[in-house]
């Protein structure tokens, strides 16, 4: 029996994040267990917050997401709930708010995920280190599990679990990230699905793999070193390589639109003429520009004016998942 918090409900919230090494591929789909390890920046002003409450007379899980009832996310939320608490659990009413476009390429599951995970086990009244419960949500969503740690992190991936730690915290590298946003609709493949068929399809994928560490060694040292042109040539890279790996898939998985290289060559363009920025691109349309503080407002105003770019969002390193306050 689990010892329910006395009126079975908890808030919590939880930030996006974005890898500079990527995660693309699993090890084992049961357990969604990661190939490889992976990177990542915790954002600070993306932020999505959960509520969860259990009743014992409830008979349905409902779903909400920005106050409209959701059915889409809903089987996948309700897995999450079932492998946390067993099929047997009381059925919850979850409630999501988050403060940017979902399933679009934001990193949306990973805030999401994170922050139910934290909500559940407390409504619930299971404890558990930050260690266990970012487990919990990576067994749902691979990189929430990332989002429970502060600013730069490090996931690696045994054969078994993974690990995690955070190598620079928010304050001691404080990069900003400028995220050009050029499509705001859900993606018409998921990442997880896309991932399935890159291992299944692309000559490319064993490669992609087998080269993993070495990048994932050489980004590590550049962020202990605070080396920013070595991160920024093994953050492009990689990010180029996982592009290719979708692209050779068959069906092809192409996340891009024109004003996805036309923000990547505005990137290009600031970085010859020595400004400090790279880019990065996720399972979706956006391009995520990273650079140091003192030229976050040159990048932004340069994407802000690239044409096809639709809004501009500016965030700095955030804080891992935490609970809130019930009102
Ligand atoms: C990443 N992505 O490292 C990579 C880069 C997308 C592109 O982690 O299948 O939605 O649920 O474990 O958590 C997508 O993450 O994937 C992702 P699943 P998830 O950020």
């Amino acid at each position: 029996m689990t010892p329910w918090n006395e009126n079975m409900r908890a808030y919590a919230v939880a930030q996006p994040n974005i890898a500079l090494v990527k995660y693309w591929g699993k090890r084992d789909t049961g357990i969604n267990l990661p190939a490889a390890g992976s990177l990542s920046l915790t954002l600070d002003s993306l932020w999505t917050k959960m509520s969860v409450e259990f009743a014992d007379e409830a008979e349905f899980d409902t779903l909400s997401v920005n106050g409209v009832p959701n059915s889409t996310m809903l089987e996948r939320v309700a897995a999450c709930l079932d492998r946390l608490l067993g099929a047997s659990r009381p059925k919850a009413t979850v409630g999501s708010e988050s403060n940017f476009p979902i399933a679009a390429g934001l990193a949306s599951s990973s805030s999401a995920f994170a922050a139910l995970v934290m909500a559940a086990t407390r409504a619930a009244g299971l404890g558990g280190d930050t260690l266990s419960l970012a487990r919990l949500a990576g067994a749902s969503s691979g990189s929430a599990a990332r989002s429970f740690y502060e600013g730069i992190v490090e996931l690696t991936a045994g054969d078994r679990e993974i690990d995690l730690h955070c190598v620079a915290g928010a304050s001691e590298w404080p990069l900003r990230i400028v995220i050009a946003v050029t499509e705001s609709g859900p993606k018409a493949t998921g990442s997880g699905e896309a991932m399935i068929r890159s291992a299944a399809t692309s000559p490319f994928y064993r490669t992609w793999l087998e080269r993993q560490d070495a990048d994932l060694d050489a980004a590590r040292t550049a962020v202990t070193d605070q080396d920013f042109d070595r991160l920024a040539d093994v953050a492009e890279r990689n990010c180029l390589k996982m592009h290719s790996v979708m692209w050779t898939c068959r069906p092809p998985v192409v996340y891009w639109n024109g004003a996805t290289l036309n923000a990547m060559e505005t990137v290009r363009a600031l970085r010859r003429e020595g400004v400090p920025v790279f880019f990065t691109i996720d399972a979706g349309p956006q391009v995520k520009a990273v650079c140091l503080p003192a030229a976050c407002d040159k990048v932004a105003a340069r994407l802000g004016a690239t044409e096809g770019v639709r809004q501009v969002i500016v965030s700095g390193l955030g804080s891992g998942a935490r609970l809130l306050d019930q009102d």
